[in-house]
């Protein structure tokens, strides 16, 4: 990350146990070069440092906040209630049904309060990450650009590995 430049993102989560799962989101902003900082805080355990951190959010310069937990996970619908910002939600994976508890406590909001929901494993974290900087991107022509950039390089991997599975093809017909 970027140092001495104020984060534009906060990534929250439930317990310092979901880092190694969600840790992903930060890589992708690290990839396009946004600020953003890291916090463990509880909408159970420490009910008050969540309401205070969302609540100064917006004032602390936060544009998009990033926020991940398991199981009762009530983390990101407890931080949309306090703040107009942006709220993503990563759903961590537990051991019940893979970590369904987690992403319907996230998904599941109530109308008027919306959280916007990654899925869960998989690509969900890095998802999260890169929808920060598409945001962030609505007001950055820098960052449209790096997207751009990076949307290109997606699909010339498509192509490449269509190219490679034909030739195998016609390999195993000869
Ligand atoms: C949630 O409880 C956390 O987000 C974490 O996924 C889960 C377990 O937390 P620890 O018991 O590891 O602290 O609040």
């Amino acid at each position: 990350m970027p140092e001495n430049t104020a984060p534009l993102v906060g990534i929250v989560m439930g317990s310092d146990s979901d880092w190694p799962k969600i840790k992903a989101a930060a890589s992708a902003l690290d990839e396009f070069g946004v600020t953003y900082e890291v916090r463990v805080m509880s909408a159970h355990r420490t009910p008050e440092v969540v309401r205070q951190y969302a609540t100064m959010a917006a004032a602390r310069g936060l544009k998009v906040i990033v926020a991940a937990a398991g199981g009762a996970a009530h983390l990101a619908g407890v931080i949309a209630s306090h703040t107009i910002l942006p709220v993503i939600g990563i759903p961590v994976p537990t051991e019940l049904s893979g970590g369904l508890d987690s992403l319907l406590s996230i998904v599941q909001m109530p109308g008027d309060v919306p959280v916007a929901t990654v899925g869960l494993g998989g690509g969900g974290p890095r998802n999260a990450g890169l929808l920060a900087v598409q945001i962030l991107s609505l007001g950055n022509i820098g960052l449209q650009e790096k997207l751009t950039a990076f949307k290109h390089k997606l699909s010339e991997k498509v192509v490449e590995k269509d190219a490679k599975l034909q030739e195998t093809l016609r390999g195993e017909k000869k």
